[in-house]
């Protein structure tokens, strides 16, 4: 397993490369669509919250994508301060909300889309993470609940199914001047039908380039979120989205956290299940307690997980792809993201160091005593 961090557009600068290094990491996964753009309820030195019903911030342009010069210029920066970019995480709803909406303008964004992942390939990055929702992340509270009184993200029961408004998509506005009104509410078969078309327009194109598909599980996992169907709310939904299109390139963005969060099934199982597959690209990792719809992100020592059997699990399955932090509630402190993110790492370290050389430990620990006696 390789240790990584997860950098947000505004984050893509030396200072936070250094950062990675310092803390121990190999690898980076970067977000380039801009989350926290124009959105008041999302402050940049957190995970993106917006508030229960309000957007993150505004999606990007549509006639721009990103170009093979950047992402090549991306990856260079990245490896010149001694990282290997893993990942792009997720697709900017400018760029594909008709996917998602199965709206006019559908076949024009598959090339899009085809048109990234091509590019992706072409500039060396082997995955693309995406999140198949429409309602996107919601219906979270930020409370000082967390040890110590951090702040931390969760749900605090069941919410109003608020509809999503149109020229919204997971938790982005892409057109400030739609017609005012709703998304219609859609069923789950019909979701499952658009990410089918969805995959398998573009999964040869994926294959072609090098590229791998890895779709995150719907945070919070609800059944349904503002009158609008979830895709993965439970762990075995995981398994239908990958049995869906048998590729190597159809694969999981696995976040524990929400596996964690789901009613049904167990983590530890689950995350065996996947990794015995071979389908996982790369992990989130993050600890959480209660379930949803009564649950809490937790510091990564505490929480409902055992980690250290999580990755124990990973290590036997021989998972020798990339793990990051995922969120971490807020330290108090000058740079609350910051110290999350490091102390979160520290235990990371800890973890792999005794999971991949335990040989070494148990010989570490039995015989130094001995001697002095
Ligand atoms: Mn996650």
């Amino acid at each position: 397993m390789k240790i990584g961090l997860g950098l947000y557009r505004h984050m893509l600068t030396r200072d936070y490369y250094d950062f990675a290094r310092q803390a121990g990491c190999t690898h980076v996964v970067v977000h380039l669509v801009d989350y926290f753009n124009q959105g008041p309820a999302n402050p940049r030195n957190n995970q993106p919250t917006g508030s229960k019903y309000e957007p993150w911030g505004f999606a990007g342009n549509p006639n721009e994508l990103w170009t093979v010069k950047e992402l090549r210029t991306l990856r260079a920066e990245i490896e010149e301060a001694g990282l290997i970019l893993a990942a792009i995480e997720n697709i900017d709803p400018a760029h594909w909300h008709d996917i998602l909406l199965d709206g006019p303008q559908r076949p024009q964004q598959i090339e899009k889309v085809k048109t990234i992942i091509r590019r992706l390939g072409e500039a060396g990055i082997p995955v693309l993470g995406y999140n198949f929702s429409l309602a996107g992340v919601c219906g979270r509270v930020s409370v000082p609940l967390g040890r110590g009184n951090a702040v931390t993200v969760g749900m605090d029961g069941p919410v109003e199914e608020v509809p999503v408004p149109n020229g919204t998509v997971w938790n982005m506005v892409y057109d400030r001047n739609a017609p005012a009104g709703n998304l219609p509410a859609i069923s789950h078969e019909e979701l499952w039908r658009r990410l089918q078309r969805f995959l398998e327009d573009v999964i040869r194109v994926a294959e072609q380039s090098g590229v791998q598909l890895a779709a995150h599980p719907d945070d919070p996992p609800m059944p349904t979120m503002r009158q609008q169907p979830r895709l993965v709310y439970q762990p075995h939904m995981y398994q239908r989205l990958l049995d869906l299109v048998p590729s190597r390139s159809n694969a999981l963005e696995l976040c524990v956290g929400t596996l964690a969060e789901m009613t049904e099934g167990n983590i530890y199982d689950a995350v065996d299940q996947y990794s015995k597959q071979g389908r996982i690209a790369y992990i989130h990792l993050r600890n959480v307690v209660g379930k949803v719809p009564h649950y809490r992100e937790t510091f990564i020592d505490e929480g409902n997980v055992d980690m250290i059997r999580i990755l124990a699990i990973l290590h036997r399955n021989h998972f020798d792809g990339v793990i990051i932090p995922d969120h971490t509630p807020q330290m108090t402190c000058a740079a609350p993201w910051h110290a999350g993110m490091a102390h979160t790492l520290g235990f990371m370290l800890a973890a792999k160091a005794v999971i991949e050389f335990p040989r070494r430990r148990d010989a570490d620990l039995e015989p130094t005593t001995r001697g002095d006696e």
